[in-house]
């Protein structure tokens, strides 16, 4: 069963050298801020207070790592959107997160989570035009479908299906909500499989 081990790392903004050791196989989230990114992660886990929910939007400005199983991660990103100071959002982007994304060779895929009633926002987009050339798996979740009835909710999974294969064909989506733990089951066994397969990088000394 997984760890709940917790290492967060918080400071330094633009400092990759203080990330965790880039060795074994992490899974990023990203997605708007409010979006239920640290939601998701909780619920995936099952482990319901590792990642911090935050009732005020943009609370997370920093990256997050969880271990989750021995050498194996999910990673809580900053939520971009909501920014009280936008230049900060930009730094932290420019400086920090894409820094991560481009370089990490222990990311497996990236987890996009998005509000069902708010889907494929501009920044969305524009995160996964940006990440396209990375080639990195990527998941959609469709999340707080509980606010939504069901047939209403498959409306938008189909119009997701739709944009998402314009935008990032190779990309996968699917309804969720960590409220009604719909999906979740689903998302885990994805981000499990990302996990385990592909390119094992050796872990790294002393982890
Ligand atoms: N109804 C409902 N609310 C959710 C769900 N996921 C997250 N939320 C709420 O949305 C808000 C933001 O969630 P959080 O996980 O902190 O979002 P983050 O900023 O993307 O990490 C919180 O008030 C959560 O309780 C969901 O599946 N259903
Ligand atoms: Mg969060």
């Amino acid at each position: 069963m997984p760890q709940p081990a917790r290492a967060s790392w918080d400071r330094a903004i633009g400092d990759l050298d203080r990330l965790p050791p880039d060795g074994g196989a992490e899974v990023a989230f990203v997605g708007r801020s409010n979006s239920g990114k640290s939601s998701a992660i909780n619920a995936i886990t099952g482990l319901k207070h590792l990642a911090y929910v935050s009732r005020t939007p943009g609370r997370t400005q920093s990256i997050n790592f969880f271990g989750w199983g021995p050498n194996r991660r999910l990673v809580d990103l900053p939520g971009y959107g909501y920014a009280a100071v936008p230049a900060r959002q930009t730094r932290l982007w420019a400086m920090l997160i894409s820094p991560y994304l481009q370089t990490r060779a222990s990311l497996r895929g990236l987890v996009l989570v998005m509000d069902v009633r708010h889907p494929f926002m501009e920044r969305d987009r524009l995160l996964l035009e940006w990440v396209a050339p990375l080639k990195r798996p990527v998941l959609v979740l469709l999340t707080k479908c509980d606010k939504l009835g069901r047939q209403q909710a498959l409306r938008a999974l189909e119009l997701g299906r739709a944009t998402l294969a314009s935008v990032y064909p190779r990309g996968g989506i699917q309804l969720f909500s960590a409220t009604s733990g719909l999906g979740v089951a689903n998302a885990r066994a994805a981000i499990i499989r990302w996990l385990e397969s592909g390119k094992k990088n050796p872990p790294v000394k002393g982890e």
